[in-house]
């Protein structure tokens, strides 16, 4: 067995080596011809089989060298977003989005941070930690364009901005009109709008009623933001929302192309039911998987956006909202039926078809836009309780396509075949799909390999994997359970993302990646030149979340410490400069009670000269990126000295980059 092994092992290396020597091995950069048996002498020690080898081949990537594409992943109850480089599943960065963020001083009194965290209060009571679920980059004409990443918060209903010049959120929205989400972010092709979809039905408006008027009073909702891209901001005036039965609507996705102009959202308790197993009804998981059959929500915003014009919508809690009755009336909203309790819900690349995996059904179930239409057009006297139209299971489906056990979510190449995550079977399942996607003569429709992942797949991302062109090449299993994969770490387990070559006949298992952190749900993944983030910052004096000059900013030679009284209050303003490796001034004196506002200028040009400002006993840290100006403004209400440093390892003598606070009794 082991001797065997080593034979392929060496065969895989001498070609290896017969194929990166080529017909020229003449440069410095060539192998040598003592590679293969120090190559070979390591994979035995090792004990390496082939298949390792090529993927380690294929996902090395030596230093200096950069990554391909760029992996955003949501970082689950974290709320974070996790940035990974593929194909070497890297971890670049952690986004600090629904929860404070202490490396990046996101929520440690940085103004601007501050803010943009109580965009997501209700009430006025601050939520300082979300659910991230989805996030969904920017995308012009079906594209992704590498501006803006968004994502939600399923636990809160609300949704992020994030910019992708610095990789940093501007804005949080909370839904005025819901407490939990779920079918988004997505976007509509030009990021005309970003769609948060709903799930656990809730009064309308965050209203009370209780659950036996559930029928009554109890509502989806969903919400269409409108993106200002000059901005870089929703703007909550032009946004609107729709109305939905109480089905809790689940994974949503934007028609593209032929379907431009329409979204589609899955449910899964068309039953309504209400749970009370205390109370001797069944239980939430089975009386919502009574049914044989839940709702595809099929939803026209094109036609809603007419709607608005005509001025037929409420204004509940500032929110523009077309009641369910005018929905199911005016050629918004129709449903069919979709095989019981399903999950993803995802739109081919050219828009001609939606793919809904079962989840308690063997099958994806895949509907055709174009039979929607005629049916739509054909009209049909079926209603649901609250008079949305719904179509027949006959008219709109295109096929149905046997995968296993427990199918979740589907993504594309760019061969025509789709990839389902199995969460039962734990696997991948590749598949081919027909119509305009089968120009390679193989059956549509069918089953054509299926990959053991580790363990229980929740999402799968495709490079380019939600535009009109996805790239093939990877997918990354998005797993959630990771059981015997890495060192133990105590019975709390990391998940396992398992990147996938899908570029060959058959899939390969390249590399797991443990997440110790949040629990991930979905990710997309960007080809890495698309993005064109900054070095440093444009200006000296900049404000990273209005992204512009910051009339405040402190500048060299004009540091200085004001002291002045509003309402009999002394207020101390100071404008500091810091740069390596000082801060000017370094001694600041108040007194006990004492309003602080405190502006600091990173005044540094040099790529990566970053600074923070830690200062103890305040609960404060900013981090001060190359040009940056940040502002802290706090109520001296301790006395005593305090000191004040950078805690970036800037220079040499980064540890004498510090400062004394001194408050006067
Ligand atoms: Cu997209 Cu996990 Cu929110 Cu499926 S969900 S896994
Ligand atoms: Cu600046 Cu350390």
């Amino acid at each position: 067995m082991r001797s065997s092994m080593t034979v392929v092992v060496l065969a895989v290396l001498s070609l290896f080596v017969a194929s990166c020597g080529g017909p020229a091995p003449k440069t410095a950069q060539t192998p040598q011809a003592g590679l293969p048996e120090d190559a070979l002498r390591i994979a035995q020690a090792r004990g390496l089989t082939p298949d390792d080898i090529t993927a380690a081949l294929k996902t090395y990537v030596p230093s200096g060298k950069l990554d391909e594409y760029i992996l955003f992943a949501s970082g689950g109850h974290s709320g974070q977003v996790l940035v990974i480089g593929v194909p070497s599943m890297r971890l670049l960065k952690v986004i600090g989005v629904f929860t404070p963020e202490p490396w990046q001083g996101y929520g440690y009194g940085e103004k601007g941070t501050m803010e943009v965290l109580a965009g997501g209060t209700l009430n006025g009571k601050p939520i300082l930690w979300g659910d991230t679920h989805h996030p969904a980059l920017s995308e012009t004409n079906g594209e992704y364009d590498g501006q803006f990443l968004f994502i939600n918060d399923k636990a809160n209903a609300r949704l992020a901005v994030i910019d992708l010049r610095d990789f940093e959120t501007k804005q949080i929205l909370k839904n005025p009109n819901a407490i939990s989400d779920h079918g988004g972010g997505f976007v509509t092709p030009n990021t005309e709008y970003v769609i948060e979809g709903p799930q656990y039905a809730t009064p309308l408006g965050l209203e009370y009623a209780p659950l036996n008027e559930y029928k009554e009073k109890y509502r989806g909702v969903i919400t269409f933001w409108a993106f200002d891209r000059a901005r870089g901001r929703v703007d909550p005036a032009r946004s609107f929302q729709i109305e939905l039965p109480p089905y809790w609507q689940d994974l949503c996705d934007s028609g593209k192309r032929v379907s431009d102009g329409w979204v589609f959202c899955n449910s899964f308790n068309s039953e309504m039911a209400t749970g009370g197993i205390e109370e001797g009804n069944p239980p939430f998981e089975a009386g919502t998987a009574k049914n044989e059959m839940d709702y595809l929500h099929i939803i026209n915003w094109k036609r809603a956006e007419e709607i608005l014009q005509n001025g037929q919508y409420e204004t509940i809690n500032g929110m523009r909202v077309i009641r369910l009755k005018t929905a199911a009336q005016s050629g918004i909203l129709f449903f069919a039926p979709e095989p019981k309790s399903p999950h993803g819900v995802d739109v081919t690349p050219g828009g001609e078809y939606i793919v809904v995996g079962g989840k308690l059904d063997p099958h994806v179930t895949v509907y055709s836009f174009e039979k929607i239409q005629k049916a739509v057009a054909a009209g049909t006297s079926e209603r649901d309780p609250y008079g949305v139209p719904v179509l027949k299971l006959e008219d709109v489906v295109e096929a149905q396509v046997e995968l296993g056990l427990g199918p979740l979510h589907t993504v594309y190449d760019e061969k025509g075949y789709g990839y389902t995550s199995m969460f039962l079977d734990s696997a991948v399942a590749k598949w081919s799909l027909g119509g305009p996607y089968r120009k390679d003569g193989k059956e549509p429709w069918k089953l054509v390999e299926k990959l053991p992942v580790h363990y229980n797949i929740g999402h799968i991302a495709a490079a380019e994997g939600d535009t009109v062109s996805p790239d093939g090449k990877y997918v990354v299993a998005l797993n959630k359970w990771s059981v015997d994969r890495f060192a133990p770490v105590g019975p709390l387990h990391p998940q396992n993302f398992q990147l996938i070559d899908i570029s060959g006949e058959k899939m390969q298992l390249l590399y797991d990646m443990p997440i110790g952190l949040g629990e991930p749900h979905y990710a997309q993944m960007i080809k890495a030149d698309k993005l064109k983030p900054f070095e440093v910052y444009p200006e000296v004096g900049w404000n990273a979340v209005k992204m512009s000059k910051d009339p405040n900013a402190a500048e060299p030679g004009r540091e200085r410490v004001e002291v002045r009284f509003e309402n009999g209050r002394r207020i101390v303003e100071i404008w500091m400069t810091a740069v390596r490796s000082h801060f000017y001034p370094e001694r600041i004196t108040v007194k006990k009670g004492d309003h602080v506002i405190w502006h600091i200028t990173n005044i540094e040009r040099a790529r990566d000269a970053s600074h923070s400002f830690a200062l103890g006993g305040y609960n404060i840290h900013m981090s001060l990126e190359p040009g940056e100006t940040g502002t802290v403004e706090f109520d001296a209400d301790q006395s005593g000295v305090f000191t004040f440093y950078c805690a970036e390892f800037c220079s040499a003598l980064h540890l004498e980059m510090v400062g004394y606070f001194l408050v006067e009794p």
